[in-house]
């Protein structure tokens, strides 16, 4: 049985490999931060199973600051792969505490590949690389493993240092080691204070009556959105390749904040219109069935990646690799799962009982 060590197994892709690699037969063993509340969320349907809890998931106290814990685990664990997805992972907050973000992210991922060149054991490592990287600069779409990078963030500048140190202990010491260039992929175990998320839960929020209004940042930002499920098993494809590579993992098609936000309304049918800066009407007027939305420079970020649209070519030559869930799905996909679990309804129920009433 294979064994592997995920950092960040508590986060939205940690859980999904997880669930992926539990699946493949392999022993998974997670690292997980001591926390003053509970933090397993997405993991705990996993421990529910017998088969599984402890048995052929395991997790260990850790952080990716602690480099002899790092040493530790991993020289107890003898990993046959290392997947770091472990991160500050938030851009925006990544300007109010980007000492930490580079701890944490461009360190952190040094300690791991020091510890494995340390402790000599043999191991595969992949390292959670981003689109965040190319900074998203005129002319350069679609972006590849061969566009230049221009990290627009603090968050970017330590994932670009976490990429080079990547490559080069591949290089200097013959350590199996890749860059995943992920592109934003998303799920309905999407952290709450990103952009998709948080409109889809505005989304169950507002139908349910809990929530009025929605302010957003950037709406002219482009992004090239996956579904987190698919792209974890991208991850997994690039440790099985005979030769250690980087690989962009990606859609290829790239869409604005302004229409993941009319579309996720639209599956409610609930028409947006939006407004400038200092909105102070009432957002969702419930007899007209529209939203007004407003642009809050609060979630504006003092530098902004503005165009992200990915090339997945080499992968899908390569890896085989493919997306199954196309961006209407993914959006449908998070409204149907918030507005089960904030407003307690099936969304198809929902969509019958508001046709009933017009
Ligand atoms: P999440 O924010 O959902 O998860 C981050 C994980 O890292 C959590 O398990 C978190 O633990 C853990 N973590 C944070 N700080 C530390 C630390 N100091 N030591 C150990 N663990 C820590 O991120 P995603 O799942 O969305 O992303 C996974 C990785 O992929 C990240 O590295 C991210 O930067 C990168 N990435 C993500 C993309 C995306 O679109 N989702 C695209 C490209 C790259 P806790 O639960 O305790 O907070
Ligand atoms: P991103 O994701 O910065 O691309 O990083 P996020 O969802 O935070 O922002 C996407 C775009 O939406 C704009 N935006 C807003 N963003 C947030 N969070 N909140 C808002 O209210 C809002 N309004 C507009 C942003 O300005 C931005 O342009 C994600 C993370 O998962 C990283 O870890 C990962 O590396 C990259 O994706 C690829």
């Amino acid at each position: 049985m294979k064994k592997a060590f995920i950092t960040g197994i508590t986060g939205q892709d940690g859980s999904y490999l997880a669930e992926f690699l539990l699946e493949k037969g392999y022993e998974v063993h997670g690292m997980i931060r001591r926390a003053s509340t509970f933090n397993t969320k997405r993991i705990d349907h996993l421990f529910e199973n017998p088969e599984i809890g402890n048995k052929k998931l395991f997790l260990h106290y850790g952080d990716l600051s602690d480099s002899s814990n790092i040493n530790r685990l991993l020289e107890r664990i003898k990993p046959d792969e290392i997947y770091n997805l472990g991160a500050q992972s938030h851009v925006k907050v990544s300007f109010e505490v980007p000492e930490y973000t580079a701890q944490t992210d461009a360190v952190g991922t040094l300690r791991i590949l020091d510890a494995i060149k340390e402790t000599g054991i043999k191991t595969k490592f992949y390292q959670a690389s981003t689109s965040e990287l190319f900074g998203g600069i005129p002319g350069t779409a679609p972006q590849s493993e061969k566009t230049p990078f221009y990290p627009k963030s603090p968050y970017g500048a330590a994932k670009l240092y976490a990429y080079w140190i990547t490559v080069n202990y591949r290089e200097a010491y013959n350590i199996f080691a890749v860059n995943g260039i992920l592109f934003n992929h998303e799920s309905p175990r999407r952290g709450e204070t990103f952009v998709t998320r948080k409109i889809t839960r505005a989304v169950a929020s507002i139908i349910a009556g809990k929530q009025d209004k929605l302010s957003l940042g950037n709406l002219d930002a482009k992004r090239d959105w996956g579904f987190a499920g698919d792209y974890v098993e991208a991850m997994w494809m690039m440790l099985q390749q005979e030769k250690p590579q980087d690989y962009v993992i990606a859609t290829g098609e790239t869409h604005t904040v302004r229409e993941f936000t009319e579309l996720a309304f639209k599956e409610v049918g609930i028409d947006i219109e939006w407004k400038g800066t200092g909105v102070e009407e009432k957002g969702y007027d419930r007899k007209t069935g529209k939203l007004l939305v407003d642009v809050n420079p609060r979630y504006f970020r003092p530098a902004e990646v503005e165009f992200l649209w990915g090339d997945p070519s080499k992968a899908e030559r390569e890896l085989g690799w493919k997306r199954k869930v196309d961006f209407r799905g993914l959006v449908k996909m998070m409204v149907e799962a918030d507005v089960k679990e904030i407003a307690g309804i099936d969304l198809e129920t929902y969509l019958e009982a508001a046709t009933d009433k017009r």
